[in-house]
């Protein structure tokens, strides 16, 4: 599959797709519902552009592909005829250029960007300075001295790496412990944003791997694999916890890397797998289908009979039964889609 990812990506029309994805990452540092959409359709008609097998040349060809509205098709066309985009330059104003700077800092959204820059910042040496009175959580400062480390991909053998001595650590504190690595990485990604790996366990001898992040993270540690913690767990005894922070390969010269770990119920291990291997818009179509057919989908499973207040929608008046949530397999069979590989779930 790393062939495939590097073959889309070197096809016939990649400047095209190049041009709308800073178009793209343009709009999604601008606050706003409409930007965040206009962001969304050029996130859609990247992957087919990039898999189209001959150079676009005309409107109606463009037309002809997933994802390009008359919108979309304008703008390739002019990316075709000039070589450029007259959009990029218009919306790359210095102020976007600042808040997509805050942005890259970990955990720091759209909000947090504008409120900094109404404060007066206009660097990460002026927040630091705290500026305009801005004061910074312990996990943006993190994200502020590991910024580049923590924005640059890391090779997928580096994951691997990471991985392989992650799990054995794992599985000394217990052997009965799954252990597996999930997002990019599963899908086959020549390179890698973070690690994301989910322990469970079978409960079939009555014990649970509650508690395992506590013990884990200390012994990563003590053995300098984990370097600073982003986000810990609530509870890291609960058998369904999340832990957010960065790691790297005991070795010289070796970079700081985002890793998450999240421990799930051995019940709903396929919904969390499936959830957690995406992509974001695999995951968005497969929800879609679950709504469609009555159920809704989430990290923990696939449910029905699900009640949603209707002035409130986020709110559950009625929980739902579990129809499936222990392999991928059967949530797929549920909803009627064919069995996908990891590899296959892009947009
Ligand atoms: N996910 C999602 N919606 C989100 C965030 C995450 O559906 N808003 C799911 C799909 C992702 C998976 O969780 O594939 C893991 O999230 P990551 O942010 O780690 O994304 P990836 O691993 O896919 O990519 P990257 O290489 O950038 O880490
Ligand atoms: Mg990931
Ligand atoms: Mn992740």
């Amino acid at each position: 599959c790393d062939s495939k990812e590097a073959q889309v990506k070197n096809g016939p029309n990649e400047f095209i797709a190049k041009k709308l994805e800073e178009l793209m990452h343009l709009h999604k540092a601008k606050p706003g519902m409409d930007n965040h959409w206009r962001a969304f359709s050029y996130t859609k008609a990247l992957r087919p552009i990039r898999k189209h097998p001959k150079p676009i040349r005309s409107y109606s060809e463009a037309r002809k592909i997933k994802g390009v509205a008359h919108k979309t098709a304008l703008k390739i066309m002019e990316i075709v005829e000039t070589g450029d985009l007259r959009r990029i330059g218009y919306e790359n104003t210095a102020d976007v250029q600042i808040r997509k700077l805050f942005q890259g800092i970990y955990g720091v959204g759209q909000q947090t960007a504008y409120q900094w820059y109404a404060a007066g910042c206009r660097s990460l040496k002026d927040l630091k300075a705290g500026k305009g009175g801005v004061t910074l959580t312990p996990a943006q400062k993190i994200g502020i001295e590991f910024y580049d480390d923590i924005n640059d991909r890391m090779p997928r053998e580096e994951a691997q790496a990471l991985f392989e001595l992650i799990k054995p650590i794992a599985l000394e504190i217990n052997p009965k412990l799954e252990v597996e690595i999930m997002g990019s990485y599963r899908r086959g990604k020549a390179d890698c944003g973070d690690i994301d790996i989910m322990i469970t366990r079978c409960p079939d001898d009555g014990k649970t791997h509650a508690g395992i992040l506590h013990h884990l993270l200390k012994a990563l540690h003590e053995k300098n694999i984990i370097t600073e913690d982003l986000a810990l767990p609530e509870d890291p005894f609960d058998n369904e916890a999340i832990y957010r922070g960065l790691c790297r390969l005991p070795k010289f010269g070796s970079r700081r890397r985002r890793i998450d770990f999240l421990t799930v119920p051995w019940k709903s291990r396929g919904a969390a797998l499936l959830y957690y291997t995406g992509d974001d818009i695999f995951n968005r179509s497969m929800r879609l289908k679950a709504n469609r057919l009555g159920y809704s989908l989430n990290q923990k499973g696939l449910f029905a009979g699900v009640v949603r207040d209707p002035r409130n929608r986020t709110v559950k008046t009625n929980t739902g039964n579990i129809v499936a949530s222990e392999t991928e397999e059967e949530i797929f069979r549920m909803l009627g889609v064919p069995f996908q590989l990891p590899h296959q779930r892009v947009r």
